[in-house]
């Protein structure tokens, strides 16, 4: 069972592919990752978060939040998906050649490095949404996991994340195309959740819930009209989420259950 104490550093490290625990980027990897798990896992607290969307299982919240006078309100998402493993749902958020499937504000990715099974640098370009100019983003994305306890309880430290976290790429100097560098830190946190009604027997898709928790800090890098911004965002991430967790439904509903 997790406690304050739990130390997700050694955790992440022992799920790490050798080619991710060699390269340079690994020491702000493990940093990075184990505080989103940590972030990710904590309550809402009290105050701090409004709920700005609630359809069905799924609720977001944000903190509004700027810096330098542009807007950087953090985003906490939580849902639950029947049908789905925590697996199933990073795998499709993490590997590249699902990814123009379902990021609707793509304009183009391109995969810099795969540095690692479990590590990948990104180049993305956004779409433009007037009257801003058109953004773009490098980052390194990291698939995670903790491997599965007995007893797969809500408290217990079990779970698979993605976190994509922005990173200067010599190759891609911020500003050297036409676009604005955003910066973005994100988790994607998938848990587990089987149904005491399939003790002893196989599992269905029907036994199993997927509880997600997404996190999110994007700063649009230069100006940008507030009122657009929060009215962006207030569509899209709702839409992603909507959108990804049917896509990974669609994509799993005859295949054997990855746990
Ligand atoms: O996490 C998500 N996707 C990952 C894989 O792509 C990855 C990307 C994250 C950042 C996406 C930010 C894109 C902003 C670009 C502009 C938006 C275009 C909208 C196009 C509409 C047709 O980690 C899922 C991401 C879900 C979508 C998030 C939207 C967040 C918006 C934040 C505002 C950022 C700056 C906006 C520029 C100015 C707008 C007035």
């Amino acid at each position: 069972v997790q406690t304050a104490q739990t130390n997700w550093g050694e955790l992440i490290r022992a799920a790490a592919t050798n080619a991710s625990l060699k390269h340079t980027y690994w020491p702000e990897i493990e940093r990075v990752v184990a505080e989103q798990i940590r972030s990710a896992r904590m309550g809402l607290g009290k105050g701090a978060w409004q709920l700005f969307v609630e359809d069905g299982e799924m609720k977001m919240y944000r903190r509004e939040v700027e810096e330098d006078g542009l807007v950087v309100d953090p985003l906490k998402a939580t849902h639950q998906v029947k049908g789905i493993t925590g697996r199933e749902l990073c795998h499709y958020f993490f590997y590249p050649e699902y990814r123009y499937d379902w990021e609707g504000t793509l304009e183009t990715m391109n995969v810099v490095d795969k540095i690692a099974e479990d590590t990948i640098l990104f180049h993305q370009i956004h779409k433009r949404i007037w009257p801003a100019a058109q953004r773009d983003a490098t980052f390194w994305s990291h698939l995670t996991h903790v491997p599965d306890e007995e007893n797969k309880s809500e408290d217990s430290p079990h779970m698979w994340a993605t976190v994509n976290s922005s990173v200067e790429l010599p190759s891609h100097p911020p500003n050297g195309g036409k676009q604005v560098r955003i910066y973005l830190t994100i988790i994607l946190m998938g848990q587990t959740i089987i149904s005491p009604a399939a003790k002893g027997r196989e599992i269905k898709r029907d036994d199993i819930t997927c509880k997600i928790t997404y996190c999110a800090v994007v700063n649009p890098g230069g100006w940008a009209p507030s009122s657009v911004l929060r009215a962006v965002y207030k569509r899209e991430y709702p839409k992603f989420l909507k959108r990804f967790t049917a896509y990974v439904l669609e994509k799993t509903k005859n295949l054997p259950i990855k746990l």
